[in-house]
């Protein structure tokens, strides 16, 4: 199998959103994973890997074709790790495991190459949404996780169907400053984990913002969300750490 990476490279995505409905971003992701990823150290999947997940029961032929390519991976030697993202916080051990994968908390501390870095989905630097910071919490609650696991998968569609319409209506009445990161919020968590490169998904406002932090160079990477014909990771490897946008035909 031939590498496409150098053994110390890191690969870090976000906001796939893959699903049945979108089958060419599945077939995006497995030309990244057979042409990108190859040979790389690790791969972080930073959230929303998944559109709608509804649990690790979900027998949606697409989830189990998505582990089979990331375990051949990660039996290739490529660690895999994900994080949550608003759209797949019931994604479990069980099905990263399937994956050859670890699921970690966010924020996540990565040193790489004597380079510091933060990585987390980014919704939670929303702080000025408080209508989803009160949903957030009201999902993260293991109470409410159980509950809602022990309901049927069709009932779980449903609910997932109905949260995304009522989602993508609320959403449409946002101003856009209040569905992207605060500022201050940004600040606040690098001062406070001591790191000076933040990466992101979530806002899906792909771009490498550089700016000072108590008068330190500081950088904030935001990840792309994947369309057909265009894909979005951030690469660490010895030159650094650089924002690929891969567009292909
Ligand atoms: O997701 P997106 O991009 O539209 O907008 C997000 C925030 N919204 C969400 C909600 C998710 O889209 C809901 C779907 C999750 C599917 C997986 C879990 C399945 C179980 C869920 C069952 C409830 O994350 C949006 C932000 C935006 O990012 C930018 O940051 O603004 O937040 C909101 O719109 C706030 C709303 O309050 C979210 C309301 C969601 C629905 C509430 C429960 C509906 C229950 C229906 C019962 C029949
Ligand atoms: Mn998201």
């Amino acid at each position: 199998m031939t590498a496409s990476c150098p053994p110390d490279t890191l690969l870090l995505i976000a906001d796939l959103h893959l699903s049945p409905q979108r089958p060419e971003l599945t077939r995006a992701f497995l030309r990244f994973l057979d042409e990108q990823a190859k040979g790389a150290q690790a791969l972080y999947i930073l959230g929303d890997f998944a559109d709608a997940w509804i649990g690790d029961d979900d027998d949606t032929p697409l989830y189990a074709e998505l582990a089979a390519a990331l375990h051949h991976l990660s039996t290739s030697g490529t660690a895999i790790f994900f994080l949550h993202g608003n759209r797949d916080f019931l994604l479990g051990q069980d099905y990263a495991a399937s994956c050859g994968a670890r699921l970690l908390d966010e924020p996540l501390r990565l040193s790489h190459l004597g380079q510091d870095y933060l990585l987390l989905h980014g919704d939670i630097l929303c702080t000025r949404d408080s209508a989803y910071l009160a949903f957030r919490q009201q999902v993260r609650a293991p109470a409410w996780q159980r509950d809602f696991l022990s309901k049927l998968l069709a009932e779980r569609r449903a609910f997932a169907a109905a949260a995304r319409a009522q989602s993508k209506s609320m959403s449409s009445n946002k101003a856009q400053d209040i569905m992207d990161v605060t500022p201050e919020a940004v600040l606040d968590l690098m001062q406070e984990q001591g790191v000076t490169t933040l990466i992101h998904g979530h806002t899906h406002r792909p771009k490498v913002h550089e700016f000072k932090l108590h008068g330190s160079p500081a950088r904030r990477i935001v990840l792309g969300d994947w369309r057909e014909h265009e894909t979005w990771y951030a690469r660490i490897d010895a030159a650094g750490v650089s924002l690929e946008r891969f567009v292909y035909g």
